[in-house]
């Protein structure tokens, strides 16, 4: 088999026995070749039949195949020649991990965020219909995924139509971690039920879509009498299964029949998370998404710091213990935001609503309205889906919530839908939000204690990485001088402290010729919103340049508005330094940095020709 070529052809020749041996063989590569490149190694490993099958019945990419999230996918890439590109899988220059529409014309969608697929292949089902086109189009959504708001609007639209097209539902009983929630109930029901159990042994001797068909005709007959309800049918679509997610020959046998269905159809399939690997079987959470591992006993390297996302989860139990207000909202990332031992300690103050982040916002709204103090940790990009209830209704009423913004600025190898570079814009523009960013652990703790005592909305936003050492205390939010300097003063978020500190110590020492020495201070700006002007008044007065660095866009950033105090009031010359107006691809943070003039060297550059002759 040539690894450079598009298989999907020779799937679709290829018999049950010989997919089989395919989908071992995926497997197998994928946990090896993982284990350098670190990923989302559970989803992608418990999809591997499903995918197999898919490129057998389906006509990729003439049908249409929408992945939700899309952190499922490497089989599919593996499929679609670029299985020798593996190695490669999120290091910079090399694959996604994610489809990417660019990479290959089997990626029928750029995904990153959970919930979209439904709608996407909805969409493409109308515009086919439209153009009196004739072919599949196929959402496949895990059942964590089902649940986000997006998906329930996009059910209710599409169940409501009568345009043939199919949601493949994935259902491995888990989100990144176990799935929550009145829904996961209703499918476990269907899993459970009887006639469905039956639905799924038969299956396995039915070998034409004829007797999927006649098998689900005794069955309709049977299920309104018998069965709980599928919510999907009283929503318009046909339902059938549960079907074994590892049984190819199930799988290609219901997925034929379907395909030649003519309204909206969705098919349950059950799969295993880590399937074909014991540790991500075992424990499929912590390998979810992964870093390196060792690919025999799945054992990964024992972290020497704690991240930020722990340090938060302590000091949140810390501060809990003595406010029995406090309550901690995730949306389906407990783990990831580090509450898990909030959870433990705190059950009944602790929600995970699921990938629900909107409704997460505004549950909060509803605790903080009743006299109790909620704190939704969510990462930067995630929150993005929940600026309107931000905006419109905690903002605007001055509530108490506040937002543990984790994974802020640049986190690297989930690329372009992951990178959280946008909440310093998104949630400036917001009246009454403050937004912090602490820089050790010191700082953190004082920021949610301000956080606590000012009840209005914040954000406190902090990267993927691990709290910094400086060499001066904790702060409190106030600007504080980090690095001492008379000429330039670079105002840093927390994010990018470091970077700066080694900036002014390199632009010091550089000889440039024609240029006098500079002497740079470097100050952590702590709040970034409200600006502290009085500050901000004596920086221009007091330096010959200001600096503002940030781990955001530098459009929409608090760069922008020391620009605007400084042209208002005529004072200072100011150089703004953020991400780009541009979607940030994958790589390691530190690779990013430096492409994107983010890192020591680059900011030294950048702050050498904005000065250029004048110093
Ligand atoms: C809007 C949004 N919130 C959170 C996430 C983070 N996230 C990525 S995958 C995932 C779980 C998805 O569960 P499911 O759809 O069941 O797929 P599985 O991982 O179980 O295969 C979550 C919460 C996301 N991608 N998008």
């Amino acid at each position: 088999m040539n690894k450079n070529e598009d298989l999907t052809k020779q799937i679709k020749l290829m018999s049950p026995e010989e997919m089989k041996s395919l989908a071992s063989e995926i497997k197998k590569d994928m946990i090896e070749t993982v284990s350098n490149t670190g990923g989302h190694l559970a989803s992608s490993l418990g999809a591997v039949e499903l995918t197999i099958a898919i490129y057998h019945v389906f006509d990729s990419p003439k049908d249409k195949i929408v992945w939700d999230v899309g952190h499922q996918c490497y089989a599919s890439k593996m499929l679609t020649g670029r299985w020798d590109k593996m190695d490669t899988l999120r290091q910079y220059g090399g694959i996604s991990g994610f489809p990417k529409r660019h990479e290959s014309v089997h990626d029928a969608d750029d995904p990153g965020h959970s919930g979209t697929s439904i709608s996407i292949a909805y969409g493409y089902a109308k515009a086919r219909d439209l153009s009196g086109d004739d072919y599949s189009c196929v959402a496949v959504i895990g059942d964590g995924s089902l649940t986000a708001g997006v998906s329930m609007e996009a059910l209710d639209a599409a169940g409501d139509c009568r345009t043939p097209f199919i949601v493949i539902l994935n259902d491995n009983r888990m989100s990144i971690s176990k799935s929550t929630g009145s829904f996961s109930k209703h499918l476990q029901k269907l899993r459970t039920s009887n006639l469905y159990k039956n639905f799924k042994t038969n299956l396995k001797r039915v070998y034409s879509p004829k007797g999927v068909h006649r098998l689900s005709v005794i069955r309709d007959k049977l299920k309104y009498s018998l069965l709980p309800k599928s919510i999907f049918e009283e929503l318009g679509f046909k339902y059938y299964g549960p079907v074994d997610g590892h049984d190819i020959e199930s799988l290609t046998n219901v997925l034929r029949f379907v395909k030649s269905l003519d309204q909206p159809v969705l098919v349950h399939v059950i799969t295993q998370k880590g399937n074909g690997f014991a540790p991500a079987m075992e424990d499929p959470t912590k390998f979810h998404g992964v870093g390196k591992y060792d690919p025999v006993s799945g054992d990964t390297p024992s972290a020497d710091e704690k991240s930020w996302s722990d340090t938060f989860g302590e000091i949140l139990v810390e501060l809990a213990s003595k406010d029995p207000d406090i309550c901690a909202i995730t949306a389906a990332m407990g783990e990831s935001t580090g509450l898990a031992e909030f959870a433990k300690a705190y059950p009944d103050r602790f929600f995970d609503v699921g990938i629900a982040e909107q409704h997460a916002a505004a549950f909060a709204e509803g605790l903080a309205l009743n006299g109790k103090k909620p704190v939704v940790a969510i990462y930067s990009t995630f929150l993005q889906r929940a600026y309107d209830q931000i905006l419109s209704e905690i903002c605007l009423q001055d509530l108490p919530v506040i937002f543990a913004v984790d994974r802020a600025g640049v986190t690297g190898r989930d690329g372009e839908t992951h990178q959280g570079i946008y909440d310093i814009a998104y949630l400036y523009s917001m009246p009454g939000m403050t937004i912090m960013n602490p820089r050790d652990r010191g700082t953190m703790e004082n920021m949610f204690r301000l956080a606590l005592e000012l009840k209005t909305p914040v954000a406190v936003r902090y990267p993927k990485n691990c709290p910094g050492t400086y060499p001066v205390p904790a702060g409190n939010g106030s600007p504080q001088i980090i690095r001492e300097g008379s000429d330039v003063l670079i105002i840093s978020d927390a994010n990018m402290l470091s970077e700066c500190i080694k900036c002014a110590g390199e632009l010091e020492t550089k000889v440039i010729e024609g240029w006098k020495p500079l002497s740079y201070a470097v100050c952590d700006i702590g709040i970034l919103k409200p600006l502290d002007l009085e500050f901000i008044d004596r920086a221009l007065t007091l330096y010959k340049y200001v600096v503002t660095v940030e781990d955001g866009t530098a459009d929409g950033g608090f760069g922008q508005r020391v620009s605007a105090y400084a042209a208002q009031t005529g004072k200072g010359k100011v150089l703004n330094i953020g991400w780009p107006d541009a979607f940030i691809e994958h790589g390691s943070i530190s690779e990013l940095r430096a492409a994107y003039k983010m890192d020591s060297r680059g900011i030294a550059e950048r702050i050498i020709s904005f000065i250029g002759g004048r110093s």
